[in-house]
């Protein structure tokens, strides 16, 4: 017999911390309703769930890893918007969040979704932060709460 795992979308007792950067708010916002909405509507309770806002998606890495090193937190969800201009000043942003977000996973062997937009443009972003299904931050949050599940699984 196969031995099969597979994470629930059940958030209830699950501590969650959120990283949301502000730039490109008109978007971030939307992210940020997409995952509360998520977290809501799998059970997580309000005060299981802690946001922290950011100036921007280069500023996520550093409080990801302060959320991770605190041990207050099962997994955690880092939300941006980072699009792309007439300069190579979206390569460096993307790139650095990315690694960033990537090392304080690694460091902290935690889940830690990757709800950070990367696109071309503006229309793209909003095609990415509508509701449910359509909201990057709402699938980031979902893969949170399955994570955190699929590593409780493994560690029995
Ligand atoms: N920050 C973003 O979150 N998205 C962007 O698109 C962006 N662009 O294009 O410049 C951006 N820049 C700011 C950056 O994240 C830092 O906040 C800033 O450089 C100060 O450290």
């Amino acid at each position: 017999m196969v031995n099969i795992i597979e994470g629930k979308l059940d958030a209830r007792g699950v501590r969650i911390g959120i990283v949301v950067s502000r730039f490109n708010h008109f978007i971030t916002g939307k992210l940020l309703d997409g995952a509360l909405d998520g977290l809501h509507s799998h059970g997580a309770a309000d005060d299981d769930v802690t946001v922290v806002h950011v100036p921007g998606a280069f500023e996520i890495p550093l409080v990801a890893e302060r959320m991770a090193s605190s041990g207050k937190y099962d997994a955690l969800v880092c939300l941006g918007a980072v699009i792309r201009g007439d300069t190579p000043h979206f390569e460096y942003v993307s790139d650095a969040v990315t690694r960033g977000v990537g090392k304080v996973v690694w460091k902290y062997q935690m889940p830690i979704s990757f709800g950070i937009l990367t696109t071309d443009n503006v229309q793209q972003a909003m095609d990415r932060s509508g509701s449910k299904d359509a909201n990057k931050g709402y699938e980031a949050a979902l893969t949170a709460i399955e994570m955190v599940s699929v590593l409780s699984q493994l560690a029995q």
